[in-house]
């Protein structure tokens, strides 16, 4: 069965391919997404080990002189999305939206390099990645951590990947929607319209994106400037266990300075997440930096974080946590809690399961002592797989497939479950 399915999964990763970088699916996303990406690299390594570095060197070839890596690359033109370059008018020589994503980077590049066969190749690429996703993280404290409390802010939900999640409803109200010119959306077009953000959200990412536009992409600016700006546990996990990974690979490769500031970071973050943690959940929870307020909203973002090297106990009360939530959800890990009425078990981020948000929840939690939940939680991704195909996601209920279909990183995450059984070594 395994075989199969890796064969199966192998088989969309080559059909995504472009030459050197791969599209979420054909249709509905025909561009080069940064978190992706990532984590397509870790799947593509199992057969191609050049193949998965290139992944991650094309994505950092456009990395602005700030520091900044962009969510989306558009390498071609293609009307089959929205919003396009033409939207974003981010004035770059090759386009690219002006925002970024969750930077799993650092910690996609240490798996690469610690499980490479190729050890000459991994040295090479490893050695050029490791100053540019430095500066990126550098980027992050800088301009989205103005303040310097250790954690930083995203300001348009598409940062986060969690696109229309519950924990953004009350601070999207006061994101307005005037001088959003009409526009046609194209996802509604390639998925089932039931599955994806709503127009009103639409107008709200757009409106957004024309703010940000007018201050010319300045991110000294746009941080105090936007009116969304969100400190989501599960993006700063991320960040803190690759900042933790950056240090691992610095001091592999003799790069002192580095290995020192990472751990500096990582250090700072995972304290000030205490902040969000919520003892009676058992979990943490976004914070509104401009409401200064905690957002009311179980979602997997506090669960998420559990992929930082976060305190032991904390991890522990996250896998009882994850035991709660099999009583309403028999496939884990729904991207929202199912009993709070907000839930929606088809739309998008706001309760289906995501394979990609599963297997680093499963890593984190192994990692901490919790194999028990871990395994369950990777066995739910297999039976979804085996029920409902590589989907984009899924109803944690019925395990009903939504979104797009033959999805990259769902396929590389199959691939990682079933054959990257050194993976909790890392
Ligand atoms: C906007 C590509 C991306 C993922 C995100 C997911 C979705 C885009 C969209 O698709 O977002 O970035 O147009 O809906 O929410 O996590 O990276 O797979």
């Amino acid at each position: 069965m395994s075989e199969t399915l890796i064969g199966q999964a192998a088989e969309i990763l080559r059909k995504n391919d472009l030459g050197d970088y791969t599209v979420p699916t054909h249709g509905l996303y025909p561009f080069q997404w940064n978190w992706d990406s990532c984590l397509t690299a870790l799947g593509q390594a199992h057969f191609d080990e050049a193949r998965a570095w290139t992944e991650i060197e094309t994505l950092f070839a456009h990395q602005w002189e700030d520091g900044m890596v962009p969510h989306i690359v558009f390498h071609k033109e293609d009307e089959g999305y929205f919003p396009g370059p033409d939207v974003w008018g981010t004035g770059r020589p090759v386009p690219t939206t002006g925002i970024t994503q969750p930077p799993v980077a650092g910690f996609a590049v240490l798996r690469l390099f610690q499980r490479a066969k190729d050890r000459e190749l991994a040295e090479r690429k490893a050695r050029a990645l490791l100053p540019k996703i430095n500066a990126w993280h550098e980027w992050f404290y800088r301009c989205r951590d103005p303040q310097d409390t250790g954690l930083v802010a995203v300001i348009h939900p598409w940062e986060t990947g969690r696109d229309n999640s519950i924990d953004w409803d009350e601070a999207f109200e006061r994101v307005p929607t005037d001088g959003v010119p009409p526009f046609t959306r194209r996802d509604t077009q390639h998925a089932n319209p039931d599955h994806r953000p709503t127009q009103a959200q639409y107008e709200r990412y757009i409106w957004l994106v024309q703010k940000f536009r007018s201050l010319e992409w300045d991110n000294t600016k746009l941080h105090n400037a936007s009116p969304f700006r969100i400190v989501d546990p599960g993006f700063n996990g991320i960040l803190q266990r690759s900042c933790n990974d950056l240090a691992i690979l610095a001091e592999s490769l003799g790069d002192a300075a580095i290995a020192a500031a990472s751990k500096k970071r990582t250090a700072r973050g995972i304290a000030a997440m205490e902040a969000l943690w919520d003892a009676r959940l058992g979990q943490y929870k976004c914070y509104d930096r401009v409401a200064d307020t905690l957002i009311d909203s179980p979602s997997v973002a506090g669960i998420l974080a559990s992929i930082a090297p976060i305190p032991i106990e904390r991890k522990a009360a996250i896998a009882k946590r994850i035991e709660t939530l099999t009583e309403s959800a028999p496939y884990l890990v729904p991207s929202h809690d199912p009993t709070d009425p907000r839930f929606d078990g088809l739309r998008y981020w706001r309760g289906p399961v995501w394979l990609i948000v599963n297997y680093m929840i499963s890593d984190g939690l192994r990692l901490g002592g919790q194999p028990h939940i871990a395994d369950r939680i990777d066995q739910s991704s297999l039976e979804l797989i085996e029920k409902s195909g590589f989907a984009e996601y899924y109803d944690p209920a019925t395990a009903e497939p939504c979104g797009g279909t033959t999805f990259t990183w769902t396929a590389a995450m199959v691939i990682e479950i079933l054959a990257g059984s050194d993976r909790a070594a890392a």
